[in-house]
C-alpha cells in the first residue's frame, strides 16, 4: 500500500465561488488533502506516503481537449493579482477561433467552464497538473505490479471535468487520466461514491466498452449537477451498458446506502475489471455542508473493506468532501481500511 501526495496541489486556492448568485467562501479548501495526510501521520501511516513522479502531458491530453489544457496552462502568464473567473459564455453556434484571437485568450474561461464555481489564476495549472501526477503515480504503481492498493490524495478534485469542460471545483479529471493509463492492462472499472454525479468521468468514457463507470450520487432531480446522473444514462454506441447511474434518495444513512453500494459493486464484479478505481467523495458524510446523504465516519472504513473484498487491485482517488472538521478522520478511515483489509 502506498499513499501519494504533493504539496504543489495547495497552490490553487480560490477564495470565493458564486452560489445561486451570491459570492460565498470557496468550500473546496486548498488544505483538504493535507488534512487527511496529517491524520494518516497521527495513525503512524506516514511512512506509506510518497511524492508524485512527473508525467508528460500526453496522458492528460488523451482524455482532455489539448486546447483546454493549453488554455489553463496559458493562465500561468497572468500577473500575481490577476485571475480569470468565467463571466462571459460564448455560445456554441458562434464558435470563435480563439487561436486567431490571442487578445481574448485569457477571457475564454466561459468557453470551457460549465459552471461559475472556478477561478483560475497563474498557479492553477501547476496545482491541477500536480493532482493529475498524483493520480498517475498511483496508477503506475499498480500497472507496474509494485502495489495492489494505492490511494492518491488528489486535489483539486476531478470527476466533474470532462473532455472539453471544467467546473464543480474540478480542472482536470484525475480519475479519467488514471483509468486511461491503466487501460493498457485490460478492462477498468470506476466506482464513484462522491455525493455529486461525476458528469465529467461519465462523458469521457460514455462510448467506451472497456471502461465501466458506476456512480452512486444524490438524485440529480434535486442535486448538482442537475442535468446528468439519471438512471437511464447507460452509455452509447460501443459503450452501451458500461455506464451505471444509481441516484440516491435524500437522507438515507449507512443502512440504506449499503444496499445501493451492493448494487454498484455487483455491476463492477460482473464486468470483471483488472483494476478498480474508487472516486472517493467524502461529501456523503452526514455533516457535509453540500449534501444530504448522511453516512457516518465509520462507514468510510466499511466502503473500503467492501471494495477490497472484490480481490482486484484498487486505486483510490480523492474527489469532494467539505466538512473540514471531520475530513481528516473520514479520509483516513477509508485509507487505513484499504491498507489493513486482508
Ligand atoms: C467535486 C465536488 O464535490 N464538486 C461539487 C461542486 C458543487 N457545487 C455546488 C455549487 C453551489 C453550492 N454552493 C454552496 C456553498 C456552501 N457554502
Ligand atoms: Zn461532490
Amino acid at each position: 500500500m502506498k499513499i501519494v501526495y504533493s504539496e504543489l496541489e495547495k497552490l490553487h486556492h480560490p477564495q470565493y465561488e458564486f452560489s445561486f448568485g451570491k459570492l460565498v467562501p470557496y468550500p473546496e479548501k486548498n488544505i483538504r488533502a493535507q488534512i487527511i495526510l496529517e491524520e494518516l501521520k497521527k495513525r503512524s501511516m506516514g511512512d506509506l506516503v510518497v511524492g508524485p513522479d512527473e508525467f508528460p502531458l500526453d496522458h492528460l491530453k488523451a482524455v482532455t481537449d489539448p486546447e483546454m489544457v493549453d488554455f489553463i496552462q496559458s493562465c500561468e502568464h497572468l500577473k500575481e493579482d490577476e485571475s480569470v473567473f468565467p463571466h462571459i459564455f460564448p455560445y456554441r453556434d458562434f464558435t470563435p477561433d480563439f487561436s486567431a484571437h490571442p487578445r481574448i485568450n485569457l477571457k475564454k474561461a466561459g468557453y470551457y467552464a460549465f459552471d461559475v464555481g472556478i477561478e483560475i489564476d497563474r498557479d492553477t495549472f501547476t496545482a491541477a497538473k500536480a493532482s493529475v501526477d498524483v493520480a498517475l503515480t498511483g496508477a503506475d504503481l499498480i500497472r507496474s505490479g509494485r502495489e495492489e492498493r494505492v490511494f492518491s490524495l488528489c486535489r483539486p478534485p476531478g470527476h466533474h471535468a470532462g473532455y472539453s469542460h471544467f467546473g464543480g471545483y474540478c480542472i482536470f479529471n484525475n480519475a479519467a487520466v488514471a483509468a486511461h493509463y491503466l487501460s493498457t492492462m485490460g478492462k477498468i472499472a470506476i466506482l464513484d461514491v462522491d455525493f455529486h454525479h461525476g458528469n465529467g468521468t461519465q462523458g469521457v468514457f460514455y462510448e467506451q466498452p472497456e471502461i465501466l463507470y458506476v456512480s452512486l450520487h444524490g438524485d440529480p432531480a434535486e442535486s448538482y449537477p442537475y442535468f446528468s446522473g439519471f438512471a437511464d444514462e447507460t452509455g452509447s454506441r460501443l459503450g452501451c451498458g458500461t455506464n451505471v447511474n444509481i441516484p440516491l434518495p435524500a437522507g438515507i444513512g449507512d443502512d440504506q446506502y449499503r444496499k445501493y453500494l451492493e448494487q454498484g459493486l455487483l455491476a463492477v464484479s460482473e464486468f470483471h475489471p483488472e483494476v478498480l478505481i474508487v472516486s472517493l467523495g467524502l461529501d456523503i458524510y452526514k455533516e457535509d455542508p453540500l449534501s444530504n446523504i448522511g453516512v457516518s465516519s465509520g462507514f468510510f472504513s466499511e466502503i473500503a473493506a467492501r471494495v477490497c473484498s472484490l480481490n482486484i487491485p484498487v486505486l483510490g482517488i480523492l474527489e469532494g468532501g467539505y466538512d473540514m472538521r471531520d475530513l481528516g478522520v473520514n479520509g483516513a478511515n477509508f485509507i487505513e481500511s484499504l491498507a489493513t483489509t486482508g
